[in-house]
């Protein structure tokens, strides 16, 4: 079973400085940095987007949130202001625009030139913020890349000081890790003074905490993501005085829990929420296939805020989400359905039996609350200052979903393995089981048979993890000795675990539109060492090519072949380099002794 580390233990590798001086650092900006003027702001008539949300969703009327973002700003502007019109002629109200930033925006300014870039916006100080702030007479959220990053301070300011009301994403502060930055003391104290200078306003500042984009994409228990919702408001309402709305979607499929999951954040929480985030990883189909999908997602998250009116928006996802980034009719077009929708709602109430989610509610309420409390309890066992928000923070992130899992979580204890038994399965690793069943039954005999002597190195390059579980599970099946090298990890730490484990074969997941980038580096890392192991690369594979005026992302399969990668639509691409990476038989038994590594 998995120990509780010491604080010495989890702060081995660095301590923030007391949390009270870095908010009071924080605190002390709010001086000159306070809340500007915007167009939504003065238009409304409000101080702040949460005031906006109390008084809407009290009126009863279901707001809407577009997510946007061009990799040229004026592009952007433009396309926020045609979205708004065209919307408003057909007689539907966007209330706020997500502005889907640049990762590159979560390193200090100064650095940001010459670091790695993706397929989102950067935004170069106050002005240009004011630029977007003011392009539609609607709420600007800036949920990415800007808090819970080494960029914290400096992005906080610049939105503040263009009227922004609702910024994050401390849900990216526990799993997202920027390639070449390892500082996470650094990401810890830029972090808290930027809560500091939030918590400071005279106006009611919205920290943003996208669950999806946190731990709650790996809990295997949804009661683990109400717990986090918890602690998350305890380090940032509690120990630093700011508010914290929780969004929640990407990864909640099926009605009857994505319902109950909405009622037990707002029977813990009643800080208005920002978004519902679209359930995108439903997307898998057609467009017209994925108009399916959202009318699923969006009428359930319609019909949970016409019973509880948390303030949240909907976020019709365009259709085309699975396959590369929306345009400008896309948008108008989700947009649109989604406000007729809301039209037809009403008429499907009296059809619906709350009960069964209502007492699922109740469940991820309980269970939640044994978690949070359970985590309050080990930490402050294990020596954390648990009254400290930078502790608290890095002493979550440094411990992770798993261990926190396997340590606090509200299930059983599983005798094989460090984990425990969710009480209510998250959908994505429900779904996850079946795609990983699926492709396990699809491999080809021979291959359970070399199985056990073949060790295989996975990893992926970005955040997006599930890709690399669904391998490292189709592996476990068919014996393969499965290293997880894991998220975000950069090549030259790949190649040194693979080498260092044994590994045959390296297969990488990679989603961020740096597929191209990434695959150089590390056949130029092999090559340095003089290793010829192949490599296969499946995920997203596509990238903005430099200097392209279009900013859309393009397929880049030919050129990773050319380089010597294998990539891969699906696993049957492969099985027939699994089989040829299998080792002669004395040292496949050999092999076969040594445990996988995780
Ligand atoms: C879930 C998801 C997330 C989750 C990830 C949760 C997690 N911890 O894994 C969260 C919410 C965190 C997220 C964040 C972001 N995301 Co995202 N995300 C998705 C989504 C919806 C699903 C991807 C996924 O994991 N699918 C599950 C896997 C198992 O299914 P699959 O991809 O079909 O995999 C099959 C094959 O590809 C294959 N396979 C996969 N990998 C490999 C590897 C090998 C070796 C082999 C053989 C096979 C193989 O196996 C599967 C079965 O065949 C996609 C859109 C979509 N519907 O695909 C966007 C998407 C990938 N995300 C995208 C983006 C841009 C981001 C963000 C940058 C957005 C932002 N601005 O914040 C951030 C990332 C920030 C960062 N720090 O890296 C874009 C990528 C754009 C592009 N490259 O064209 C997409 C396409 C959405 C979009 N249209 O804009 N995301």
């Amino acid at each position: 079973m998995i120990a509780l580390p010491s604080a010495s233990e989890l702060f081995a590798q660095g301590r923030p400085r007391p949390a009270a001086e870095l908010l009071a650092e924080g605190a002390a900006e709010a001086a000159t940095v306070h809340v500007g003027a915007n167009r939504f702001l003065s238009g409304e008539g409000v101080g702040s987007e949460a005031a906006y949300k109390r008084r809407v969703a009290a009126g009863g009327r279901i707001m809407q949130h577009a997510h946007i973002g061009y990799r040229e700003p004026e592009r952007t502007v433009e396309a926020m202001r045609e979205v708004h019109a065209r919307v408003g002629e057909a007689g539907f109200v966007v209330d706020r625009f997500g502005i889907t930033l640049d990762w590159s925006m979560g390193y200090p300014e100064r650095d940001r030139a010459a670091r790695p870039r993706g397929t989102g916006i950067v935004l170069r100080g106050a002005d240009d913020f004011a630029r977007m702030a003011d392009a539609a007479p609607a709420a600007i959220h800036c949920g990415d890349f800007m808090l819970g990053l080494p960029g914290a301070l400096e992005n906080t300011r610049a939105a503040l000081l263009a009227g922004v009301t609702a910024l994050g994403n401390m849900g990216q502060y526990f799993t997202f890790r920027l390639l070449g930055w390892d500082d996470d003391v650094a990401t810890t104290e830029a972090t808290v003074r930027a809560l500091g200078l939030i918590a400071a306003q005279g106006q009611e500042v919205l920290v943003h905490s996208n669950l999806d984009d946190g731990f709650a994409a790996m809990f295997l228990d949804m009661c683990s993501s109400i717990g986090m919702v918890l602690i998350e408001k305890y380090i940032v309402e509690d120990l630093i005085g700011a508010r914290l709305a929780h969004c929640y979607g990407h990864h909640f499929s099926d009605p009857v829990s994505r319902h109950a999951f909405h009622r037990a954040l707002n029977l813990v929480s009643d800080t208005p929420g920002t978004m519902i985030y679209g359930n995108t990883v439903s997307y898998r189909s057609t467009p017209a296939g994925n108009y399916a999908s959202c009318a699923s997602y969006l009428l359930t998250d319609i019909l949970s805020l016409r019973r509880m009116p948390s303030g949240h928006a909907i976020n019709p996802v365009p259709v085309t989400e699975n396959s590369r980034i929306p345009s400008v009719d896309e948008i108008v077009d989700a947009q649109i359905f989604a406000g007729k929708l809301a039209e037809h709602a009403p008429g499907y109430e009296p059809l619906i039996d709350w009960r069964a989610s209502d007492a699922l509610a109740e469940t991820l309420v309980a269970e939640g609350r044994r978690f949070a409390a359970r985590i309050l309890e080990g930490l402050a066992r294990s020596g954390v200052d648990t009254g400290d928000a930078a502790q608290m923070l890095l002493a979550l992130r440094r411990l992770g979903p798993r261990r926190l899992e396997a340590l606090f979580g509200a299930g059983e204890p599983e005798e094989r393995r460090d984990a425990r038994r969710p009480v209510v399965k998250a959908s994505w690793a429900a779904e996850l089981d079946e795609s990983i069943a699926h492709w396990a039954a699809r491999a080809p005999a021979a291959l359970a048979a070399i199985g056990p002597g073949l060790t295989v190195c996975v990893g992926t390059t970005d955040v997006h993890e599930h890709g690399k579980v669904l391998l490292a599970g189709v592996f476990e099946q068919l014996g393969v000795r499965c290293v997880d090298a894991g998220t975000a990890v950069d090549p030259d730490d790949l190649v040194d675990i693979a080498v260092a484990q044994g590994a045959r074969c390296i297969a990488l997941s990679t989603y961020n539109g740096v597929a191209l980038d990434y695959a150089r580096s590390l056949m130029a890392e092999l090559r340095g060492r003089g290793l010829a192991m192949p490599v296969l690369v499946g995920g997203r594979l596509n990238q903005v090519p430099d200097g392209s005026n279009t900013d859309l992302p393009v397929d880049v399969t030919a050129d990773l072949r050319n380089l010597g990668v294998i990539p891969c639509v699906s696993l049957d691409d492969a099985w027939p380099v699994l089989l040829g990476a299998s080792p002669p038989p004395r040292e496949a038994e050999a092999m076969a002794t040594r445990p996988a590594m995780s």
